[in-house]
């Protein structure tokens, strides 16, 4: 018995032990941009009428049940509809609460109008939902027509604890933002319903294979806002995390001046004749990156699920063929495998051809180079 509850005290003091008390909030965090703090005053103001409704209903409802106490068997009123207040409450009650719906509508409506109305945007970022990752793209900063574009996906576990960055809260790549800009948000899908959900940011609209959804932000304040897919995607919904990361102006322009110099120097990089190690070791990084969540680390694949690629007859049969699924996916007997044309380019899906054509026994041999895939865009 002492046991237990000493167990059970042991238990209960460390849930509320100082780190967890410090972490404690009862609130939403506080909103980054002018749209989500007019939708979290909304909330508030909602949340604030609801609780006093309460706090009048129960008050009535016990002072009825002191008041009006009768003993058993006694004869209720029979004659209540007959007075006045049995008469008018019908009416006057709903009219109050018709009103309170109405005055909360009416500041809902102007919010909703806002996220709907069309806005001059001075930056537009087009945001790609996949199983399981997120893909972003600067439409209007492009390096020989092809915009910025980059894949954010979710930090390992072991990286987050090194960078000691919270796990299931962080990703490789963040989405970088300026401040005090109109910013459009532009949502769709490759595979299935996503949602980029950034409550500090942005309002949420789901990302749809086939549609694009518009969104916006203006950015108030700089700092790290972190997000999550809100729409229940498959196996690895929970493991899409988003993290906006808003600066100034100035170290936004130094960072997509980076970020295109990266882009030019891997067209180039796509251009040329890669060494069988050079293709070996960044395959195994876009494969752990881009396939490990469904074909898993040691290419087996999970029964009737995923197919296994060791010993796949596409992995190890012609070239073409593994070029071609891989670049335009495939729909078959296990589902979908989805296409990466989009997603990584000639270099990286011709490393992460090689690297399956020569892992896990798959001794093929076979190199692959990234004019090969090229050659069949
Ligand atoms: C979301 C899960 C998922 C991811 C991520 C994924 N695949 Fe697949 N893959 C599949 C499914 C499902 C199939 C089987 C489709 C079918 O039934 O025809 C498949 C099939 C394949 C095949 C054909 C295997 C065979 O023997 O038929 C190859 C090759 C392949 N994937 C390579 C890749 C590569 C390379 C990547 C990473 C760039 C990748 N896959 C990422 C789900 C995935
Ligand atoms: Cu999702």
């Amino acid at each position: 018995m002492t046991k237990t509850l000493r167990a059970g005290t042991g238990l209960a003091l460390s849930l509320i032990s100082g780190a967890a008390l410090a972490e404690w909030k009862f609130d939403f965090p506080e909103p980054a941009a002018d749209l989500t703090e007019q939708i979290t005053h909304l909330h508030h103001m909602t949340s604030w009428i609801a609780f006093w409704i309460m706090v009048v209903i129960l008050a009535v409802v016990g002072y009825s049940i002191f008041r009006f106490r009768k003993s058993v068997g006694y004869q209720a009123d029979q004659e209540f509809h007959h007075s006045w207040w049995g008469r008018w409450s019908w009416v006057v009650v709903p009219v109050i609460v018709l009103g309170i719906d109405l005055s909360i509508a009416g500041q809902a409506s102007k919010t909703f109008a806002q996220i709907e109305s069309p806005i001059e945007p001075d930056l537009t970022l087009k945001v790609i939902g996949s199983q399981w990752k997120w893909t972003y793209e600067y439409v209007d900063h492009t390096v020989d027509g092809k915009p910025v574009r980059f894949t954010s996906t979710l930090l390992p576990k072991e990286e987050a604890e090194k960078q000691g960055e919270p796990w299931l809260r962080s990703v490789d790549k963040p989405v970088v933002l300026p401040v005090n800009k109109n910013i459009r948000i532009l949502n769709t899908a490759t595979d299935v319903l996503h949602n980029w959900w950034v409550p500090q940011v942005a309002p949420k609209k789901d990302a749809i294979p086939g549609y694009i959804n518009e969104t916006k932000a203006f950015i108030k304040r700089e700092g790290v806002y972190r997000g999550q897919c809100a729409e229940n995607c498959g196996r690895g919904h929970a493991f899409m995390p988003i993290v906006v990361k808003a600066v100034s102006e100035e170290a936004f322009n130094q960072w997509i001046e980076e970020q295109k110099q990266q882009l030019a120097a891997a067209a180039e990089a796509a251009a040329k004749t890669w060494s069988k190690e050079e293709l070996l070791a960044r395959g195994e990084e876009v494969y752990k990156k881009n396939c490990m969540a469904c074909h898993q680390a040691n290419g087996m694949g999970v029964p009737n699920v995923f197919p296994a690629l060791k010993g796949s007859k596409v992995a190890t049969g012609p070239v073409e063929g593994h070029i071609k699924v891989v670049l335009n996916g495939r729909t078959g007997s296990y589902g979908m495998m989805p296409p990466w044309r989009d997603i990584l380019n000639d270099g990286e899906i011709a490393a992460v051809i090689t690297y399956e054509r020569n892992a896990w026994g798959n001794d093929t041999g076979d190199l692959v180079q990234p004019a090969d895939v090229g050659a069949q865009r």
